[in-house]
């Protein structure tokens, strides 16, 4: 048989990514229950949140399908889905084919280098008109884009298709065409191969010499237009009418290219699944070789040997045991040790890894914490489970303020998230927004001393310290000097002095943060023979400390984040002035194909909820990535206002 061929629909919400594929499965005769949208979140919200696989036969050809979710959050699964596939198949509403997946989807596919062609679906909808759909998708996306049949339409209906190479109607249907669509058909005719001549040599001869030109003549030219990414076919059809999908499935087989033969077998692990009857399972593509049950492979990143217990591969849309799976092929592998997302598996541990996935990175933050006090455990050890098979979602609790942390791409992955954790791990869980890590330094130098004395029956506690702090630049943490002369504090006891110091810092003396980039030197002191211990320095130290502090000018310092922000350029202005609204900082803007980047330093806690007020302001338009920069002092006012606020949630 055949190379199995892959193919990924990708779209915005809506387009009919995941009706167009239950149509061609049935079509190939696919048996039984062909439903996508599999759990319990998708069906109830009747929308595909997780990247589905199925596969059917077309013509003697398996085909494998990797449907997407199109809601802008969940674009992880476009990452996932197209790293697999050999073709992107993109599908757009005629009735409104550029919308903000269809862009982002299409964005992604040039970061990885897939082929594509576009399918226009709901050709049935009343105002879907051919023309209007090429004048919108042709300045939106990058790409060649080259119609190979024509929707014919008899007022509001559709009546189906015509091959623009052949000029007659797909599929043996029998309908006129109005002499103005057969000279539209004509010029469409000339463009294609015109721009398929551009590929092939033999075939541009052809063309000069204005031979009639056969399918099987301007296949090849296509192929080569269509693999390096530059010539994009665009097909018509509706689901709903049934019109386009053998022609869509035709075309995309003849369009893939097959994979050239390597020696050896490699597999990379493009999406991880915790299925609720397989466990956790590893989908994985052939890249070459084949790969058996019994065999031992080698996680190439760890050099890890992993025993392959079972192969999967699809029947419909179910994982089955199939023992082996070839080059081309889709297999889901289960119980791999230590996977993680994106990994090569190779029958050499000295096969070079693939290159990463280039997921984005998570932007939005809450504090999670169960319903229920005495689920927090459970909570922990389900969000490890589900986070570790997403990369735009992580899990892990904050050294300084101790909330368990999660990040995601916006609210919606993060409900979608909490009602998965309800199915299928019984709890419940509530968001916060998170507290910010602020931290407490000193702004000038200042010495404090302390006598600690305690006479209590017979052995007492006396220790007496001299403290100078100094502030020391950002970043440098802490420094402990020892510059008392004649021992006036004998050697012993000086590391209690250090710990007394230590332990203040760490306590805060503003509103509970820790104390960073400070210098303390105890220079002067006094001791007694017979009751100073290490203890007694400790706890005069300590309050050496905090009299110290008081008067050294002490500020919280905050997390300062940069931003880049990436948008339509007529988003700038209002992007801008909101960031300046947030205390931002620009610090420089790049326009380039219609899209402005701009970078700027923000305080962490004005950015909390940036994630959907961004969307708000740009329709979801925009994409930013957000990295942590360094601590900064909050301004003097703000400071005085968030105190009593700080100091309470301190205490309470
Ligand atoms: N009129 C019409 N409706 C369609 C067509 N294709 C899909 N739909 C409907 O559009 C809605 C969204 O389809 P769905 O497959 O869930 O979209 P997805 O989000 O891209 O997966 C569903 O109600 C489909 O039945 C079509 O060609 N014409
Ligand atoms: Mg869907």
């Amino acid at each position: 048989m055949k190379q199995a061929h892959s193919l990924c629909l990708v779209g915005h919400s809506g387009s009919g990514k995941t009706a167009l594929a239950e149509a061609v499965l049935r079509l190939a005769g696919t048996s039984g229950d062909i439903a996508l949208d599999r759990a319990p979140e998708e069906k109830n919200r009747r929308i595909s949140l997780d990247l589905a696989i199925a596969a059917l036969t077309w013509q003697g050809q398996r085909v494998n399908l990797l449907v997407t979710p199109g809601l802008g959050e969940f674009v992880e699964e476009i990452y996932k889905g197209l790293d697999a596939a050999d073709l992107a198949i993109l599908v757009v509403n005629a009735e409104k084919p550029v919308e903000v997946v269809t862009e982002q989807a299409w964005a992604v596919r040039q970061t990885l280098g897939r082929p594509a062609l576009v399918f226009v679906n709901m050709m049935d909808k009343p105002l879907a008109d051919p023309e209007k759909v090429l004048e919108e998708l042709r300045p939106a996306l990058e790409g060649k884009f080259l119609p190979l049949s024509y929707p014919v339409r008899e007022g509001e209906k559709l009546v189906g298709l015509v091959d623009v190479l052949t000029g007659q109607p797909t599929g043996g249907a029998k309908f006129s065409l109005s002499p103005a669509t057969a000279s539209r058909v004509e010029e469409l005719r000339t463009e294609l191969i015109e721009e398929a001549a551009t590929f092939e040599d033999a075939l541009l001869e052809k063309v000069l010499g204005e031979a009639t030109l056969t399918r099987e003549e301007v296949l090849p030219a296509l192929q080569v237009g269509v693999k390096n990414g530059k010539l994009v076919p665009v097909l018509w059809g509706s689901v709903a009418a049934g019109v386009g999908l053998r022609e869509l499935l035709d075309t995309a087989v003849a369009l893939v290219p097959e994979a050239p033969a390597a020696a050896g077998t490699l597999l990379r692990v493009f999406s991880l699944a915790l299925d609720p009857y397989l466990g956790r399972l590893a989908y994985v593509k052939v890249l070459s070789g084949e790969v058996r049950e019994g065999d031992t492979l080698f996680n190439v990143g760890t050099k890890e040997k992993l025993p392959v217990r079972d192969v999967l591969t699809f029947t419909g849309v179910k994982p089955e045991k199939s023992g082996s799976a070839g080059v081309g092929a889709i297999a889901a592998l289960p119980k791999l040790e230590g996977v993680s997302l994106g990994a090569t598996l190779a029958s050499s541990s000295d096969a070079p890894a693939l290159p990463a996935i280039p997921f984005p990175r998570p932007v939005f933050i809450r504090a999670v914490s169960a319903k229920t006090q005495s689920d927090d455990e459970k909570l922990s050890t389900a969000l490890r489970d589900l986070t570790s098979v997403r990369a735009t979602l992580t899990f892990y609790r904050d050294p300084v303020t101790k909330e368990g942390l999660l990040s995601g791409m916006g609210d919606v992955q993060l409900d979608v998230l909490a009602e998965r954790l309800k199915n299928r791990y019984g709890v419940e869980a509530k968001y916060r927004v998170p507290k910010v890590p602020y931290k407490e330094t000193i702004k000038k130098a200042a010495t404090a001393q302390y006598r600690h004395k305690k006479q209590t029956g017979g052995h007492g506690q006396f220790g007496e310290v001299h403290l100078r702090i100094e502030p020391l630049p950002r970043g440098k943490g802490f420094e402990f000097a020892d510059e008392t002369k004649g021992g006036v504090i004998p050697q012993q006891f000086i590391p209690g002095v250090e710990k007394g110091v230590r332990e203040a810092m760490e306590e805060g003396f503003l509103a509970g943060f820790p104390v960073v980039d400070v210098k303390a030197a105890v220079f002067y002191g006094m001791y007694h023979e017979v009751d100073s211990s290490e203890l007694s320095f400790k706890i005069a130290a300590r309050t050496a400390f905090k009299l110290a502090a008081e008067k050294a000018d002490p500020v919280l310092l905050e997390p300062i984040m940069a931003l880049t922000v990436t948008a339509p350029e007529t988003f700038t202005g209002d992007i801008i002035s909101d960031l300046s609204s947030r205390r931002g900082r620009i610090l420089g803007m790049e326009s380039e194909g219609g899209r402005t980047t701009i970078k700027v330093e923000v305080p962490l806690s004005e950015t909390l909820s940036y994630a959907l007020d961004l969307k708000s302001v740009t329709q979801g338009r925009a994409t930013f990535q957000s990295e942590f920069l360094r601590y900064d002092f909050v301004p003097h006012e703000l400071q005085e206002r968030l105190l009593p606020q700080l100091r309470a949630a301190h205490e309470g």
